[in-house]
């Protein structure tokens, strides 16, 4: 594939933008070579300022679950657009997509929208902290919820791709409050417990991680953290900015069966749009300004486009059941990618849950960050690069977990798992 205009955009981009991108996950820094740049998408496929035709794995990180440029969607947001763009006082809007999330997720009763997945993190731990009257958070190694100063404490996704686990610029003033768990480690969160007694305000945990690679929780480790929460006045924060409305309906608290205390979304609930939310039960969301002192508050907030798109995204994952068929698919995925790899001696070990799944170029279990950043990195870049030349985009990154669309039909993940062989025959 020839992507010479890409190259020539990154390099005017590089001008006047930090390495480029607005986001480091976009760079190309851990594989090598030069970001695609999009020129527009449809359904399952990215078209790039080139002209190539690519099979997308990634969907925007998350959001575009139903495939891109959906209609329903698209309709939706340009309707809205032509009554005005932000108001900064509140729409009806607001209110139906409140209710209708209220709806359709388990354990909550109230819910305040945002603009972005790291936003809704950082609200629900003050809120967390606001409420239970404690500083100490808990977060795990390889988990990433957001750029806000607490989370860059070992984080995944970007930060560690890049290097900045724990990014110069977050006080050791903050950090000191943020103590750092091992991923499906019970007995590892619980010893942090007993030495931080009565100083723990929240665990914030991605119930199936998503930032260091596709990590599912073993059995018996979420409902271990609830306990060890009931038992000492600790709030659980389930940070479903990835597996929100896509695991299932209700998430990941849905399908796994366990509660959180709040619950933060980001990527699906937008339709692609930015917005993030958090919510909880009624009586922890009433410690909110303006009916309680937490502050938190944002201009853009309850936007009327991001709103219209997180409607009819919502409203359509509401009217069918796309979890299963979607599930499905990645399944599907997984055993012919795995077939592939096992008749060609590749060294590999595939984690899915629902429609989030991942490649770990290791041999062992991948059950935490350690074990994840085993995978070695060459036979990453090789994959990664062969896989776009046949025109299948993954992330570029051996730490983030794909995500499927729905608008993928089995004749082009029959195409990825042919463009799998291709690249290590
Ligand atoms: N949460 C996204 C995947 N790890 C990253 C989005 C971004 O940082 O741009």
């Amino acid at each position: 594939m020839i992507y010479k205009r890409s190259s020539a955009l990154f390099a005017e981009a590089e001008q006047v933008i930090p390495g480029g991108v607005n986001s480091p996950v976009r760079a190309f820094k851990a594989v090598g070579g030069t970001p695609i740049f999009v020129k527009e998408a449809k359904g399952a496929y990215l078209y790039d300022e080139d002209g190539n035709q690519l099979i997308d794995y990634i969907a925007s990180w998350g959001p575009m679950i139903l495939g891109h440029a959906h209609q329903p969607v698209v309709d939706a947001v340009i309707d809205k657009a032509k009554k005005g763009t932000s108001f900064g006082m509140p729409t009806q809007i607001e209110t139906k997509i409140a209710e209708l999330a209220v709806s359709m997720v388990p354990n909550i009763d109230k819910i305040r929208f945002v603009n972005s997945g790291t936003e809704a993190c950082m609200s629900a731990v003050r809120l967390a902290r606001g409420y239970t009257n404690k500083d100490k958070i808990i977060k795990f190694a390889g988990c990433y919820h957001g750029h806000s100063d607490s989370f860059l404490i070992q984080a995944g996704s970007g930060a560690v791709t890049f290097g900045s686990p724990n990014s110069p610029g977050v006080t050791q003033g903050t950090a000191k409050d943020t103590l750092l768990a091992k991923y499906n480690d019970l007995a590892n969160v619980e010893a942090l417990i007993n030495a931080n007694k009565n100083e723990i305000a929240c665990i914030i945990i991605e119930p199936v991680a998503g930032n260091m690679g596709c990590i599912p929780p073993k059995e018996g480790f979420l409902e271990g953290l609830r306990k060890l929460c009931d038992t000492n006045n600790i709030l659980l924060i389930f940070d479903e900015v990835m597996t929100g409305f896509r695991l299932a309906k209700g998430g990941a608290q849905e399908l796994l069966g366990i509660k959180a205390d709040i619950v933060c979304f980001g990527k699906v609930i937008g339709g692609g749009l930015p917005v993030g939310a958090f919510a909880a039960r009624a009586e922890i969301m009433n410690h909110l300004a303006p009916l309680g002192p937490v502050y938190q508050a944002g201009t853009l907030s309850g936007n009327p486009l991001a709103m219209a798109a997180g409607l009819a995204m919502l409203t359509e994952l509401n009217s069918g059941d796309i979890f299963e068929s979607l599930a499905q698919k990645t399944a599907y995925l997984h055993k012919g990618i795995a077939k592939v790899l096992t008749e060609l001696n590749v060294t590999h070990t595939i984690n899915r849950v629902g429609s989030m799944i991942s490649v770990h170029f290791c041999e062992d279990d991948v059950v935490d960050f350690e074990t994840s950043a085993k995978g070695n990195n060459d036979t990453f870049k090789t994959f990664f690069h062969g896989m776009l030349n046949q025109g299948v985009y993954l992330a570029p990154s051996a730490f983030e977990s794909w995500f499927l669309n729905d608008a993928l039909t089995y004749e082009d993940l029959d195409k990825t798992i042919a463009a799998c062989k291709a690249v290590f025959s």
